[in-house]
């Protein structure tokens, strides 16, 4: 069996235990065990003028290479070209999107220092699985450094369609630097077709059957991988929770009313000024849903150093403030809104107890939220799950109450559904979510891909003999 080579900019410890790792960086270890094998990514540090030379040390059957940065090309790699020009691009918000020939610079020179450092310690017969945005230019360097083995990309978050990828000065070259990997997976068949469109219409490659691509002498493939969670782990999760102290502090909080929850990371991408506004047209409209439900809004804050997270922190405390203002009774708060993180387990029992689970992004690239809160449910009493028709997960959880998050007052009345639903159609509903849950699993997902990654393009048609 290969080797197994995982880069992502981000790598979670082997100290890190299961219940504060996500799922997927538990996963990625899980399958890294299972064959042996090494995580490369970003050190968290930087140092001025930073060598190739990565700090490597072993957990069991796992190599960990941790790299350190230049500081500021650290900072254009990260603030600058990922999250302040890939980001917006691929969540559809042009009017956010800043390009700097500066930041895509630090972006290439970051990915040209990783391949640099990264290459000394790959054999030949490696499978290479790299991780996201921050790295769509690593097979291009790994190959002009010489590698020429088994490299695939996952890209975590969507695709935009042609018309805003154009929008994006670099776009040739990206596509590109995609061209050098031999598998290129995303989140959905409407992802596939966006990239594939703009392949054969702008790029002038070709497309054959099972999402083979011609791009001038490459050759490679591009397919779905819709990425799921670990199921088993969030209904065991939730199963505990039941008589936990956390549990009855929870249920005297809320002394009988009605729970609605919604995690997110605090992201402009997650819609969360519209899932309270949307909870503001509730009470205005509903209003036998006053002093009766509350919304629990985690959202732990990310990328802070970049302006339009912070701005985006004032404008829910201004929005949340106001919907308190306006609802608060003297034992009812109708928001509660927590900018902290929580253990899995808090949140388990926090999502089984939630009558409504309020997933409402403007884009997503999946959104495992969606999924977790459907597997932490009690299947008896089954909550609703409330999903934007824009993210990812909307595709397999149909069982949701699908909502458009720009109509406020369309979200109020799914939100009303849902809080008078019977329990026949929850449990319905419910159950063609979990089924999706169940069988597409983070450890699937894995399988999946890396057995994929492990046949070369040639194996899957002969549709590419055929146009060779
Ligand atoms: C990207 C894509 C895609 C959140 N708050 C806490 C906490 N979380 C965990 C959730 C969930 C994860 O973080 C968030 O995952 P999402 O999928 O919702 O969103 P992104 O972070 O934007 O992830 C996304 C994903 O990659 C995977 O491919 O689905 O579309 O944007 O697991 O539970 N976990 C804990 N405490 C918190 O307070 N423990």
């Amino acid at each position: 069996m290969a080797r197994l080579v995982i880069v992502s900019n981000r790598v979670a410890s082997p100290r890190e235990r299961a219940a504060k790792a996500g799922g997927l960086a538990v996963a990625l270890r899980e399958a890294l065990s299972q064959r042996g094998g090494l995580w490369f990514g970003w050190s968290g540090e930087t140092q001025v003028g930073a060598a190739a030379k990565p700090k490597i040390f072993r957990s069991g059957r796992v190599t960990y290479a941790l790299q350190d940065l230049d500081p500021d090309d650290q900072r254009a790699h990260y603030a600058g070209y990922a999250n302040g020009t890939l980001w917006p691009l691929c969540h559809y918000r042009l009017g956010s999107l800043s390009f700097r020939r500066s930041d895509w610079e630090g972006y290439r020179r970051v990915n040209e220092h990783f391949a640099r450092s990264l290459l000394p310690l790959l054999k030949p017969d490696d499978i290479v699985w790299v991780h996201d945005y921050h790295f769509i230019p690593l097979a291009a360097e790994l190959r002009k450094l010489g590698f020429m083995g088994r490299v695939g990309y996952f890209h975590h978050i969507p695709w935009p369609t042609p018309e805003v990828f154009l929008s994006l000065p670099s776009h040739a070259a990206l596509v590109n630097d995609l061209s050098h990997y031999d598998l290129v997976g995303l989140q959905t068949e409407h992802d596939v077709r966006a990239l594939l469109t703009y392949i054969s219409s702008e790029a002038r490659g070709w497309i054959a059957p099972a999402g083979v691509v011609g791009l001038r002498e490459r050759r490679f493939r591009v397919a779905a991988f819709p990425i799921g969670i670990d199921a088993e782990a969030f209904v065991q999760d939730a199963a505990a929770s039941v008589g936990s102290e956390e549990e009855a502090r929870l249920a005297s909080s809320l002394a009988g009313r009605t729970l609605a929850v919604g995690v997110d990371r605090l992201d402009y991408s997650k819609g969360l000024p519209n899932k309270f506004a949307a909870f503001g047209e509730l009470l205005k409209h509903y209003p036998e849903h006053r002093s009766q439900v509350t919304l629990m809004q985690i959202a732990p804050l990310s990328r802070g150093e970049v302006a339009e997270y912070r701005a985006l922190r004032r404008e829910l405390e201004e929005l949340g403030g106001a919907i308190n203002g306006e609802y608060a009774e003297f034992d009812w708060v109708p928001l509660r809104y927590l900018n902290r993180p929580f253990p899995r387990a808090t949140l388990a029992a926090i999502y089984r107890m939630a009558r409504l689970g309020v997933v409402t992004p403007l884009r997503d690239g999946m959104n495992l939220v969606a999924k977790e809160y459907v597997a932490a449910q009690d299947p008896r009493d089954p909550g609703v799950l409330i999903l934007s028709r824009f993210a990812g997960a909307a595709d397999e959880l149909t069982g949701a109450l699908m909502v458009n998050p720009y109509d406020a007052e369309g979200m109020a009345d799914a939100f009303n559904t849902a809080l008078t639903m019977p329990i026949e159609e929850r449990r319905e509903r419910w159950r063609t979510n979990m089924d999706r849950v169940e069988t597409n699993t983070i450890h699937r997902w894995c399988e999946r891909f890396i057995a994929d990654l492990s046949h070369s393009v040639e194996d899957f048609g002969e549709a590419v003999e055929s146009r060779l």
